[in-house]
C-alpha cells in the first residue's frame, strides 16, 4: 500500500507543520523512486503534493526550506560557469578491449594481493558525464564536471535539478551524516526520458538531441538550470573519493552500500566477483543485458574489492593500477563504401546494398549493410568512396548510419541507381508514391526466380530440406529450373551433375554428386502432400505472409474457392485489408500464375509436379478460429526473453494484429524494459498492459513456448 497522506483542498491554507512534513514525504518519495528502485506512489500523486509545497511557500516565504523540491531550480541564468579545482583530482581509467587483457589485470591484482582468487567490485560503465559531488554536514554545497580532472566547472545550479540526486543526506541507522564528504558517479540521461523527449521535439518542436550521452553532456552545460531541468537528467554513484567524520567499510562494493544508505543512487549492476573467471563471466553477462537496460554503456568497470590494497597498488601517473574499464566492441565504425550493389528481391524489389571496407563493429566482421531504397541513398547523400559510419547494435542487421563528410577527397562518385534489371536486363519500375523499385521481368528475370524458388522451398513455405542458395543459384544459372513447377521435374540426373562452382582451366567443377542428389530427390517427393495454408503461403503472393496464409486457409477450401473471391469478400476476413485483398486479385487474375498452380497441382500429364493440397478440417490452433482474432498488440520496451520481432511474430501466430501505435482501440501493449512513450500513453488512455511474466504465460496459454 503507498502511504496516503491527506492533501487538504485546493482552498486549504497547511500549516507550518503540514507543510514540512509534506517536504519530508516528497524526499523520501523520490528517494524511493531513485536510490531503492521501488516508486511508493503514482508520478500523479507526487505532483499533487508538489503543488502543494508549492502553493504554501508561495504564501509563506520564510518557510521555505532549503531541501525543498521546489528549490531544485532557481536563481537567473549564469553567465559562465566558475572554474573549481578538485581538492582529489578526478582520475581517468587504464582501457582494456580483450580477454587476454582481462587475463592480465586479473594476473597483476592476484600478485599484487598474494590471493590467487582476490575480490572485485564489478560495475557497468555508464556513458554520460563524470562530476564529482560535495556535501557539508549532509547538504549538497557543490557540483562539479570533471573537466581535465583538476579543474573542473561548477554545476552546482543544474546538479540540483537532478531528481535523483539528494539536496541532503540521510543519515544511516544509528548514525550521523558525514561532516565532508567527496562523492564521483555519472550523471546520465535514461533511454526512455531520451526517447520521450525527442518524440516530443518531433511532434511539438524542440530541439532534437543525438544520442543520450550528448544529452546528459548538453543539458549539464546549460547556464539555464531551468532548461536542465526539463531534460531529465539521473545519476548513479561510483566512488567515494573523500569522507570525514564518519567510519569507513574497508571495501568498494560495501562503500556503494554505505552512500545508498545516505541516500545516494547506486548502480543496481554492482557485484562482488572473484578471480579472473568472476571477471569474464560479469563482462558476458552484462553484454548480453546490455540492450535491456534503461540507458546506455561502453562497458564494465573492474576494481579491486579490497580498499586497502587499492591504496597499496596506488596510482601511475594518470590512472588507478587497482581498476581497468573493459570495454565493448563500438557499436559505430567509420569505414569505405567500395560499391553499391542492387539485389533483386522475390516480388522484384530493387534493394540497394553497400560493400564496405571490411570491419569489426558491434563484435563481428562486416563487410555489407543494407541500403533499404532509393532515398535513403539520397538522405544520406551517399557517394561510392565516402567513409561511412556503420552501426551493428545487438542482432540487428548493420547499417549506414551516416557519411564523414569532411573527409571527401573530392574523387568520389555518385551512386547511379540503375534504370535496368542487374539481373535480367528488364526496364525498372517505380509506382508513384511508393519508395520501392521493382524489376519488371517477372518471371523471366533469374534473380526473382531465384528468391521465388528459396520463399517456396523455405521451412513454413512447402518445407524442402537442403534447398540452400548456392544449390538454387546453380539451378537457375546453368538452366535446370525456368519456373516454380519445374522443380519437380527434377530427376537424379539433373541434380548430381549441377555445377556448384564454375571450376577453371586446371580444376574440373565441382558437382553435387548422387548421394546429395538423391536426399534432394527425397525432400521434393515428401513434399507433395502439403496443407493449403503453406501451400498458398508458398506461392509468394505479395504480402501474404503466413498468418494472412493461415486465415485464408481457413475461410476457403481450396485454390478454386479462394481464385473465385472478390477483393470485397475477401476484405471480410478480419486482419485482411484492401491492399492485401487486391494482391490476391491480382495474383490469381495473372495468366501465368494460374497456369504454374495448374502444373504444381495437375497429375494428369509429364510436366505436372502431382502436388496435392490439403484442405484444413481444423485450424493449427485448434478451437475454431486463432485464439487472438481480432485483437491489436503493441510492443514497447525491451524484452529479456526474445526480440520485440519475435514477439511480434508469436502474437502473430495467435491471430493478432501489430500495430506501431497506441490506440484507444489497442487491445494490450506488451511492456518490456526501458519502455518509450507508448506505454504513458497506454495509461493514459487505460489501454492494458502486460509485463514480461504475464505475456510469456499469456503465450503458453496458447500453447506456445518460447526457449
Ligand atoms: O560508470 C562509470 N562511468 C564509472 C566511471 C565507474 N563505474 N567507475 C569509475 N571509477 C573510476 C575510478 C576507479 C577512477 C574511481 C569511473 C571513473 N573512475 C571515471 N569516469 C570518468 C573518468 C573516470
Amino acid at each position: 500500500m503507498p502511504p496516503s497522506i491527506d492533501v487538504p483542498g485546493e482552498n486549504m491554507s497547511l500549516s507550518k507543520a503540514q507543510y514540512s512534513e509534506y517536504v519530508d514525504t516528497l524526499n523520501r518519495w523520490a528517494q524511493a523512486y531513485y536510490v531503492d528502485d521501488a516508486p511508493l506512489v503514482p508520478d500523479s500523486e507526487y505532483d499533487r503534493l508538489y503543488r502543494e509545497v508549492e502553493a504554501a511557500e508561495l504564501e509563506h516565504s520564510d518557510w521555505r526550506r532549503a531541501d525543498s523540491p521546489t528549490q531544485r531550480v532557481g536563481g537567473a541564468p549564469l553567465k559562465s560557469f566558475a572554474a573549481v579545482t578538485h581538492a582529489i583530482p578526478l582520475m581517468s581509467m587504464g582501457d582494456i578491449f580483450s580477454a587476454d587483457e582481462l587475463d592480465d589485470f586479473a594476473r597483476r591484482m592476484a600478485e599484487a594481493s598474494g590471493n590467487m582468487e582476490p575480490e572485485f567490485c564489478a560495475e557497468v560503465k555508464l556513458d554520460g558525464l563524470a562530476v564529482s559531488l560535495i556535501y557539508e554536514n549532509g547538504v549538497l554545497v557543490r557540483a562539479a564536471t570533471r573537466g581535465d580532472g583538476k579543474v573542473g566547472e561548477d554545476v552546482t545550479a543544474n546538479v540540483r535539478t537532478i531528481r535523483a540526486i539528494p539536496l541532503k543526506l540521510i543519515p544511516p541507522k544509528g548514525g550521523r551524516v558525514p561532516e565532508y564528504l567527496d562523492v564521483r558517479g555519472e550523471v546520465f540521461m535514461e533511454r526512455d526520458k531520451f526517447n520521450e523527449w525527442n518524440e516530443r521535439a518531433l511532434k511539438h518542436g524542440g530541439k532534437v538531441l543525438v544520442n543520450p550521452r550528448n544529452a546528459a553532456a548538453g543539458s549539464l552545460r546549460q547556464l539555464d538550470p531551468k532548461v536542465t531541468a526539463q531534460r531529465k537528467l539521473t545519476f548513479n554513484c561510483y566512488y567515494l573519493a573523500d569522507c570525514r567524520g564518519l567510519e569507513l567499510p574497508p571495501a568498494q562494493y560495501e562503500r556503494l552500500q554505505l552512500l545508498k544508505a545516505l541516500g545516494l543512487p547506486v548502480n543496481a549492476e554492482a557485484r562482488v566477483v572473484t578471480g579472473a573467471e568472476g571477471l569474464r563471466e560479469f563482462y558476458e553477462g552484462i553484454l548480453q543485458k546490455r540492450e535491456s537496460l534503461n540507458y546506455d554503456i561502453d562497458g564494465v568497470v573492474l576494481k579491486l574489492n579490497d580498499i586497502s590494497l587499492q591504496e597499496r597498488l596506488g596510482f601511475t601517473a594518470k590512472v588507478p593500477r587497482w581498476a581497468v574499464a573493459y570495454k565493448f566492441p563500438p557499436e559505430e565504425v567509420v569505414t569505405e563504401l567500395i560499391d553499391v550493389e542492387f539485389q533483386v528481391g522475390r516480388t522484384g524489389q530493387i534493394t540497394p546494398v553497400a560493400k564496405l571496407k571490411t570491419v569489426y563493429v558491434g563484435g563481428a566482421n562486416v563487410s555489407s549493410a543494407t541500403l533499404h531504397n532509393e532515398d535513403e541513398i539520397k538522405r544520406l547523400d551517399l557517394k561510392i568512396g565516402d567513409q561511412v559510419i556503420i552501426r551493428r547494435a545487438g542482432d540487428v542487421i548493420p547499417q549506414v548510419a551516416g557519411v564523414v563528410k569532411e573527409r571527401r577527397q573530392g574523387t568520389e562518385r555518385e551512386v547511379v541507381f540503375p534504370t535496368h534489371c542487374p539481373a535480367c536486363g528488364s526496364a525498372i519500375e517505380r509506382v508513384a508514391g511508393e519508395t520501392i523499385a521493382r524489376c519488371s521481368g517477372g518471371l523471366v528475370c533469374p534473380a526473382q526466380l531465384r528468391e521465388g524458388i528459396l520463399h517456396f522451398v523455405s521451412r513454413e513455405a512447402m518445407d524442402i530440406e537442403g534447398f540452400g542458395s548456392r544449390i538454387v543459384e546453380a539451378l537457375v544459372g546453368q538452366r535446370k529450373i525456368s519456373s516454380l513447377a519445374d522443380l519437380y521435374l527434377l530427376n537424379l540426373e539433373d541434380l548430381a551433375l549441377l555445377q556448384l562452382d564454375e571450376g577453371s582451366a586446371d580444376k574440373k567443377p565441382r558437382l553435387l554428386g548422387k548421394v546429395v542428389a538423391a536426399k534432394l530427390l527425397e525432400a521434393i517427393q515428401k513434399s507433395r502432400q502439403v496443407p493449403f495454408n503453406r501451400f498458398l503461403y508458398a506461392l509468394g503472393i505479395r504480402e501474404v505472409g503466413a498468418v494472412t496464409a493461415q486465415l485464408l486457409a481457413e475461410h476457403y477450401r481450396g485454390i478454386a474457392d479462394l481464385k473465385a473471391a472478390t477483393a470485397d469478400e475477401l476484405k471480410e476476413i478480419p486482419e485482411v485489408g484492401s491492399v492485401v485483398a487486391q494482391h490476391i486479385v491480382d495474383f490469381f487474375a495473372e495468366p501465368h500464375n494460374l497456369e504454374i498452380i495448374e502444373r504444381l497441382t495437375g497429375s494428369g500429364d509429364l510436366f505436372s509436379a502431382g502436388i496435392s493440397v490439403q484442405p484444413l478440417d481444423r485450424p493449427a490452433a485448434g478451437e475454431g478460429t486463432l485464439p487472438l482474432l481480432g485483437q491489436s498488440f503493441v510492443l514497447t520496451g525491451t524484452l529479456e526473453s526474445m526480440g520485440r520481432t519475435e514477439a511480434g511474430r508469436l502474437l502473430q501466430s495467435l491471430g493478432a494484429k501489430i500495430s506501431g501505435s497506441v490506440s484507444a482501440k489497442t487491445s494490450a501493449v506488451v511492456c518490456g524494459a526501458a519502455p518509450g512513450s507508448k506505454l504513458t500513453k497506454a495509461q493514459q488512455l487505460g489501454v492494458r498492459v502486460i509485463y514480461e511474466e504475464e505475456f510469456l504465460a499469456l503465450l503458453k496459454e496458447h500453447g506456445l513456448n518460447p526457449a
